[in-house]
C-alpha cells in the first residue's frame, strides 16, 4: 500500500498508447520530460504514452519492468520533500539486447515524436563544429550494418528509412540534450548520416523530418542507495530506481510538430518561435557554471556542488562569472528577468537537499566546455573583454582531465576522449604551460581559432599556472 500522502496516476494506464518513444531513459528524461507528459495525460488522456529505450545498460528495464514501468519522483527544495508516482513510461527497451524490438517500435504508426536524452556524446559528432563524426567507431558500425543500428542516430536514421519506404509520416525527432540549437544540430547529423547512406534518403530527412530546437532544465542528480531506501520509507513501497530532483523546472520548445503533440503547452512548456535566447542563457548560465563549480570544485575536494557553493570564495567566483563575463554576451529572453534567472540559479546550486556530485559534472568535458564556457570566451574576446574566470575554469578541466588530484591521488576522468587527453598530459610533464599548450591542440574542444588565439592561451595558460602553484582554493580565493 502506498503512503496517501503520494500522488500517483488518476488517468486508467491500462488504456494507455505508446506515441512517443524516448531514446536514453535516464534520470533526467523520467523527471523531466515524462512529468509534463504525464501532467497532460492527468489533465486530458491522450495517446501519449512513452516507450523508453535504454541504448546502452539493463539497468533501468531491470528496475522498472517488475513495477510496469512505474516509479517515483522526489522534489527535494526548502519546503521539504513532495512524493510522486509516474505512470507515462510504458515500457522499457534495452536496444543492445534487442535493436529490432527497438526499430518495431519506431516504425509503428502511432508513434509521432521521438525525444532524445542521450548526452552530448551520444550524438557522435564533433563538439567544436556540431557536425557527425563520419569516423566514430559506432557510426561506421551502423553504415557498414544498418540494419542493427547501435548509436541514436543510426536507429533513428534507420527507422526514418523503413517509414519512408512504407509510406509513413517521419516522427518529430526533438533533440533535450545540452547542444547548442540541439534540434538544428540534430538535424544535420541525421541528414548526412542518411545521405552517406542513400542521397534519396538525405534529401526526405532533409525536407519531411522536423527537429524542433529545445532547452531543457532541471537538476538531477544520480540516484544514490540513500535516496532508494529513504524514498521507499516515504513511500510505503519499494521503488529500485527513484529519481530526485528539486522543484525547479523549465522546458522551451520551438512548436514543430507537423504529426502532432502533447499540450505541454498546458502544464508549464513554453512554446516559442525561437528557442535560441532561452539556450544561450541557460547553457552558458546555468551549465556554464556548474561545469566551473565542478573542476574546481573537484580539485578543492568539494563532493557535491551545494558544498562548493557553500564556500564565500566559490559563490563569489559563480557570481563574477555570470554578473561580468556571461551576461554582456547575452540577449535576454521574451519575459525573462535575467538578475531573477542568476538569483534562483544562486538558491539552486546551494540547494542542499540534493547531493549533486562534482564529479558527476565533470564527466564528458570534452564535449560540454564548447557550448557552455568557449562560445562565451569567442563573444568575449571579439568584443575586446576580459575572460579571466571564463580562462580559469577551461585550466581547471585541464588539471582535472590530467587524472592526479592536489593530493597525488588518481581521479577517475571520464571522457569519450579520456585516454587521449592522458597522452596528451603525461607528455607534457610537470609544467603548466606544456600541459596548456597540448590541451589547447585538442582540435575538437578548442576548434581552429583559440589556440592561436595569444589573449585566450595566454589566460589559460596563467591559470593553469595558478592552479598548480596555489591549488583551486587559494585561486578562487584570489580571483
Ligand atoms: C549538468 C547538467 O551534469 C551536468 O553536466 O550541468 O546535467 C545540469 O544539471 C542540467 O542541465 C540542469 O538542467
Amino acid at each position: 500500500m502506498l503512503s496517501a500522502d503520494v500522488a500517483r496516476p488518476r488517468y486508467d494506464r491500462s488504456q494507455l498508447r505508446t506515441g512517443i518513444v524516448h531514446l536514453g531513459l535516464g534520470a533526467f528524461h523520467r523527471a523531466h520530460q515524462a512529468i509534463y507528459t504525464e501532467d497532460v495525460l492527468e489533465g486530458e488522456f491522450g495517446p501519449w504514452g512513452i516507450a523508453g529505450v535504454s541504448l546502452r545498460s539493463p539497468d533501468t528495464r531491470d528496475a522498472l519492468a517488475p513495477q510496469g514501468g512505474l516509479y517515483a519522483v522526489a522534489v527535494r527544495g526548502a519546503g521539504g520533500e513532495r512524493l510522486r508516482v509516474v505512470g507515462a513510461v510504458t515500457e522499457v527497451l534495452v536496444a543492445p539486447e534487442d535493436p529490432c524490438a527497438v526499430l518495431e517500435r519506431l516504425c509503428r504508426p502511432a508513434v509521432r515524436i521521438v525525444t532524445l536524452t542521450v548526452t552530448e556524446k551520444g550524438y557522435c559528432h564533433d563538439p567544436a563544429t556540431g557536425a557527425l563524426d563520419e569516423d566514430h567507431p559506432g557510426i561506421r558500425r551502423d553504415l557498414a550494418d544498418p540494419g542493427r543500428p547501435g548509436t541514436a542516430p543510426g536507429f533513428l536514421v534507420e527507422a526514418l528509412d523503413r517509414r519512408r519506404r512504407a509510406g509513413l509520416q517521419p516522427f518529430t525527432v526533438l533533440s533535450c540534450d545540452n547542444l547548442p540549437s540541439n534540434g538544428d544540430t540534430t538535424a544535420g547529423i541525421l541528414r548526412r548520416l542518411a545521405s552517406l547512406r542513400d542521397p534519396a534518403l538525405g534529401r526526405w530527412v532533409e525536407d519531411a523530418v522536423a527537429c524542433p530546437n529545445s532547452m531543457v532544465d532541471r537538476i538531477v542528480p544520480a540516484t544514490t542507495p540513500e535516496d532508494r531506501d529513504a524514498v521507499a520509507r516515504r513511500l510505503g513501497a519499494e521503488d529500485a530506481w527513484p529519481v530526485v530532483t528539486e522543484p525547479f523546472s523549465q522546458w522551451v520548445i520551438e512548436d514543430r510538430f507537423p504529426s502532432g503533440r502533447p499540450a505541454w503547452e498546458r502544464v508549464g512548456a513554453e512554446l516559442v518561435p525561437d528557442v535560441r535566447p532561452y539556450e544561450l542563457m541557460k547553457l552558458r548560465l546555468l551549465n556554464g557554471s556548474h561545469s566551473t563549480l565542478a573542476y574546481l570544485g573537484y580539485l578543492a575536494g568539494y563532493d557535491t556542488v551545494s558544498q562548493a557553493m557553500a564556500d564565500p570564495a566559490f559563490a563569489r567566483l559563480v557570481r563574477g562569472l555570470m554578473d561580468e563575463e556571461v551576461t554582456p554576451t547575452l540577449t535576454v529572453p521574451p519575459g525573462a528577468d535575467l538578475d531573477r534567472y542568476k538569483a534562483a540559479l544562486i538558491d539552486r546550486f546551494a540547494n542542499p537537499a540534493l547531493r549533486h556530485r562534482t564529479w558527476q559534472i565533470a564527466m564528458d568535458g570534452s564535449q560540454k566546455l564548447p557550448q557552455r564556457l568557449l562560445g562565451t570566451v569567442r563573444d568575449r574576446l571579439a568584443a575586446g573583454e576580459p575572460v579571466d574566470r571564463l580562462a580559469l575554469a577551461v585550466a581547471a578541466w585541464m588539471r582535472y582531465v590530467a587524472g592526479r588530484d592536489e593530493r597525488g591521488g588518481p581521479i577517475d576522468v571520464r571522457d569519450p576522449l579520456a585516454g587521449r587527453l592522458a597522452a596528451l598530459a603525461a607528455g607534457a610533464g610537470g609544467s603548466a604551460e606544456a600541459l596548456a599548450s597540448a590541451l589547447l591542440g585538442v582540435r575538437e574542444v578548442f576548434g581552429d581559432d583559440l589556440p592561436v588565439t595569444p589573449a585566450f592561451t595566454a589566460a589559460v595558460t596563467a591559470a593553469l599556472d595558478r592552479l598548480v602553484r596555489l591549488g583551486a582554493r587559494r585561486t578562487v580565493e584570489g580571483l
